[in-house]
């Protein structure tokens, strides 16, 4: 006997609809009916089973403001839960909030409906839910906002490290406090939507670098917790097993950085002696990045339908990502190439040209100071963009091999981007 949990999150209804098209049988955008359908696959499974809670961790739309044809198919989902008397927990994300102001603006229409067995986690604090298999506590973390936590004035003059850390010792008090209200004969989970330090992702990492808040995985994974479920990064992931700490992940690729990630939902078991927890897939439409460097090909036309012919495109999203250089371009029949791409569901042509001119040095390096590598290696940070967010690791890494000593790198310190990657979209 024990609680069955089903843990969902970042459903993005309504974004990548660029991907798709318009279904003529429906009249809707092919990719919000995919994200809808993945958002109906696990909504029939918490009722088969059935199970006792859904936790959704957050991020619900693109927006805060959705359209109502979206807002709708998001609650006629919902709805078959509250249908059948299944406790659900609506936790607000980053992309559920205004920019400006306070709590769950695409979400807070629940709570003034009063929707009896929806909560709107929109504050830090801590339900008690009665379920068909006894009570269970639930602490809620939604996207922390400076002004959750902290008053103008105390942030006044600070600097944005400085904010940062002074929001991560008020979270500290104000989650201690709550676990010290924690009824301890009742099970207890966490449900939060942050970035978590431990977390693995590409670029995106570094693009929120410095400007969010990233929360130590020691604050979340304490032993109070039975499971500890989150919100906020796509790629599904358990960053600690006892207790269980779980990206749920998203339900469906939102865009290119995704598509090798499979994608799911959370299945938990919370028994008196233990925590079972299980990824279940759900079925997603494949998206495939064809990258092809056809600037020594003699038949570059060649190169390019057989690389797609060998790919497995059938009703994907497809994009070609190809280099050549101009005078290749007369030897590159497009319309062919559109045709080979045609059993995608959609696709895009991304041709790059090569510059075969010599590059012009932009670097401005005064010769006198050249002797200095510090000097010049912050010129060449100051000059790639994309390093930025990076400058002052590199330049303590530097620092610390100038000196001899070991550079204080960790596991968690991300791979430098190539200019391409800094550019992928920023998604969580
Ligand atoms: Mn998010």
């Amino acid at each position: 006997m024990g609680i069955r949990i089903l843990h969902i999150s970042d459903i993005h209804l309504g974004s990548g609809q660029n991907h798709g098209r318009t279904n003529p049988l429906t009249g809707l955008n092919t990719r919000v009916e995919d994200f809808s359908r993945a958002l109906q696959t696990a909504v029939d499974q918490a009722l088969n089973l059935p199970v006792d809670v859904v936790l959704f961790t957050g991020d619900a739309f693109p927006d805060a403001t959705p359209a109502p044809w979206i807002q709708e198919l998001f609650a006629q989902q919902f709805l078959r839960l509250v249908a059948a008397q299944i406790p659900v927990l609506l936790l607000v994300g980053n992309h559920d909030q205004h920019t400006q102001g306070e709590g769950g603006a695409s979400l807070s229409i629940y709570r003034a409906l009063q929707v009896p067995g929806v909560l709107v986690g929109e504050s830090l604090t801590t339900y008690t839910l009665e379920t068909r298999n006894g009570p269970i506590q639930i602490v809620t973390l939604p996207w922390i906002t400076r002004s959750m936590l902290l008053t103008k004035p105390e942030t006044q003059g600070l600097s944005m490290n400085e904010i940062n850390e002074l929001l991560l010792t008020r979270l500290r008090e104000v989650l201690a406090g709550e676990i010290l209200n924690l009824d301890e004969h009742i099970p207890a989970i966490l449900a939060a939507h942050v970035m978590a330090d431990k977390a693995l992702f590409g670029a995106e990492r570094l693009l929120s670098a410095g400007k969010n808040l990233t929360v130590p995985l020691s604050l979340l994974a304490q032993p109070c917790f039975r499971y500890v479920a989150l919100g906020h990064v796509h790629r599904h992931q358990v960053l600690c097993e006892k207790p269980p700490v779980v990206y749920a992940g998203s339900i469906e690729r939102v865009d290119f950085s995704e598509e090798e990630e499979q994608k799911g939902y959370v299945l938990i078991d919370i028994t008196p002696t233990e925590t079972r927890f299980e990824f279940c897939p759900l079925p997603t439409r494949l998206m495939r990045t064809i990258r092809v460097d056809v600037t020594q090909s003699a038949d570059p036309q060649t190169e390019l339908l057989t690389r797609i012919q060998n790919t497995e495109i059938t009703e994907g999203i497809v994009r070609l990502i190809y280099r050549l250089k101009a005078e290749q371009l007369p030897k590159i029949n497009e319309a062919q190439i559109r045709s080979a791409l045609a059993t995608a569901h959609s696709y895009t042509l991304q041709p790059e040209l090569v510059n075969e001119q010599p590059r012009q040095r932009v670097t401005q390096v005064d010769l006198s100071q050249v002797l200095d590598p510090m000097t010049v290696l912050e010129q060449y940070v100051r000059e790639n963009e994309h390093l930025h967010p990076l400058k002052t690791d590199l330049l303590a890494a530097a620092q610390a091999l100038l000196a001899g000593v070991e550079p204080a790198w960790t596991e968690a310190t991300p791979a430098i981007p190539t200019p391409e990657t800094a550019q992928l979209p920023l998604s969580f």
